[in-house]
């Protein structure tokens, strides 16, 4: 299975986890510190309004030669951060470390996903300068980097959580989620799709009368179908400043996808196909 993933730039890190990391602070201030989500839709990355993560899972922080682009002999080293499943697949692969040393880890730390709620990030392409990690309580650490970015224009998982966290406020005090981190962000028009609009997520959210992030039938319902139509009759109303902007879904997303790696703001991932579980089970 072949992923993007995308580089979620860190702005700040909580203060237990710069205290128990202290090399962490001087990469943050040089950018250079990143949450890493995998994805399948590239073309999707203009409506990101938030990220998510597993309160309950533990991350691994990571040092990587990242190589700048997918052609390119430079290499940055960076940090990233994610399940430890994924960095061990990262490091056989040529994008994250140099020929020859494969295989070899450098770990950091370790931080909770409990820690990364708040966390406020710097998502490429999106419209918001700074969106934030919120709890996603059906997130699987068997699969991409157990961080997952939010699209809730599209995605019906990313929707129906981000609802969960603008309207309980009951459930966000629980979670430690304020309202600054959900209030500004509304959703972005990405794709239109005929009949399901420009915010397809969402019309299926309520067609299907799904209640909550823990709706998990008529979620993967939901999903089935907005992956499905959206790759097949779908319009990019966004990605003008990428002339993919009236492109179909099924061209746009090689095209980001790529001007994306080019550009070093996401980076190609292999996962074995054996370890691929998906979100339901
Ligand atoms: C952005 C995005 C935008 C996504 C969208 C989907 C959609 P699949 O098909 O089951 O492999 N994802 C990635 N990793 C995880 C994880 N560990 N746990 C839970 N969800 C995860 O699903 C791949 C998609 O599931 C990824 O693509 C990611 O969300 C999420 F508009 O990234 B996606 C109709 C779906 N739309």
């Amino acid at each position: 299975q072949e992923y993007m993933l995308v580089k979620l730039q860190l702005l700040e890190a909580p203060e237990s986890v710069t205290s128990r990391i202290p090399e962490l602070s001087e990469s943050i201030a040089k950018g250079h510190v990143f949450m890493v989500a995998a994805t399948l839709r590239p073309e999707t990355m203009y409506g990101q309004t938030n990220c998510y993560v597993l309160p309950s899972g533990e991350y691994g922080v990571y040092e990587f030669d990242v190589q700048h682009t997918p052609k390119s002999a430079e290499r940055t080293r960076q940090v990233l951060i994610c399940a430890a499943r994924a960095a061990r697949n990262m490091s056989y692969q040529d994008a994250f470390v140099e020929p020859g040393s494969q295989g070899q880890l450098k770990q950091l730390g370790t931080v909770s996903g409990k820690e990364l709620v708040g966390v406020p990030v710097k998502a490429p392409k999106a419209k918001y300068e700074r969106v934030y990690a919120l709890p996603l309580l059906s997130i699987s650490m068997t699969k991409g980097t157990g961080i997952v970015t939010s699209v809730p224009s599209d995605s019906a998982d990313d929707y129906a959580a981000l609802r969960d966290w603008k309207t309980d406020e009951k459930l966000r005090a629980k979670h430690g989620v304020t309202e600054e981190m959900v209030a500004p962000f509304e959703l972005v028009p990405v794709i239109n799709i005929p009949g399901l609009g420009d915010r397809a997520a969402e019309t299926m959210v309520l067609k299907l009368k799904i209640k909550s992030q823990h709706d998990e039938k008529k979620l993967k319902e939901a999903k089935a179908e907005t992956y499905k139509r959206g790759f097949y009759e779908g319009i990019m109303i966004a990605g003008k400043e990428d002339g993919v902007e009236g492109m179909k879904v099924s061209e746009a997303k090689d095209v980001v996808k790529a001007k994306m790696c080019e550009d070093g703001e996401a980076i190609v991932y292999f996962e074995p196909e054996s370890e691929v579980v998906s979100r339901s089970g």
